[in-house]
């Protein structure tokens, strides 16, 4: 069924709509984002399991593997590709719409009550691979976005960890740093705003395995003290930029 569909094209993955169901009739998507409120995390990380199906995860997969491949940057230690334009500390330099894939993910989001309020529809994607042992430092997203990140993550689990903001005098020990992590599973959605946005830095070790412990602010009885083998993680972290010039001329230049 799947292959005779190009879910990465115009049509986009409402392809889908007649056999699953990507905009969603799941139960959990219709309550608002708050029921989902890790208690015992700093203000304010929402998570929502299983936000997409297996079918959906494999057709934003598939697109994902199918971009072509200028669209991916090499770091050092993952890849990435960036949807939308450029963003820089004053906001975003658009290269056009964003591909129907991408929007219709993001249809699936903002009808989530209380995540992007009207006007702040999220316009910029950038999507990350992590293999195994591959992380990200810890780091803020800063203000050229509206103060809210969604994340949805495809093909393994991971840790993300969070610290206090480094002070330059003092507590440049990222251990000593440290405030607790979010057990983020594959087809999740995790939602961070508030305190966590705007005064944690986030970031993901280079493990290939990660052990759910008690500092783990979503741990359960079904976790807790297991250890989970890393696979290759992609993550969508889908954010509205508010501040957006078209692609020109100068602008090419200025990013020289
Ligand atoms: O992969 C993730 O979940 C985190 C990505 C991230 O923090 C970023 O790209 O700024």
């Amino acid at each position: 069924m799947r292959g005779r569909f190009d879910v990465c094209g115009p049509k986009g993955l409402n392809v889908f709509d007649s056999a699953s169901t990507f905009l969603m009739t799941s139960t959990e998507t219709a309550k608002s984002a708050n029921e989902y409120v890790v208690h015992k995390a700093p203000s304010v990380i929402r998570y929502i399991p299983n936000f997409i199906s297996e079918e959906e995860e494999d057709a934003l997969l598939k697109c994902v593997y199918e971009a072509p491949s200028p669209k991916w940057d090499q770091l050092l230690n993952r890849r990435l590709q960036n949807w939308g334009g450029i963003v820089n500390s004053k906001g975003m330099i658009s290269d056009g719409p964003l591909p129907k894939w991408l929007s219709d993910l993001i249809d699936k989001i903002v009808a989530v009550p209380d995540t992007f309020p009207a006007g702040r529809r999220p316009n910029h994607v950038l999507i990350n691979e992590y293999k195994p042992g591959q992380g990200i430092m810890p780091h803020t997203d800063g203000p050229a976005y509206f103060p809210l990140i969604s994340t949805v993550s495809l093909g393994s689990d991971t840790l993300l960890d969070f610290y206090e903001k480094a002070n330059l005098m003092e507590n440049l020990d990222l251990a000593k740093r440290y405030v607790g992590s979010m057990f983020v599973q594959r087809r999740s959605l995790l939602l961070l705003n508030e305190t966590v946005y705007n005064d944690l830095h986030h970031g993901i070790r280079e493990r290939t395995s990660d052990k759910i412990d008690d500092s783990v602010f979503n741990a359960d009885e079904s976790t807790l003290g297991q250890t989970f083998e890393r696979g290759t993680r992609v993550s969508l972290t889908i954010r509205h930029c508010p501040k957006v010039a078209k692609l020109s001329l100068n602008n090419l230049l200025l990013r020289r």
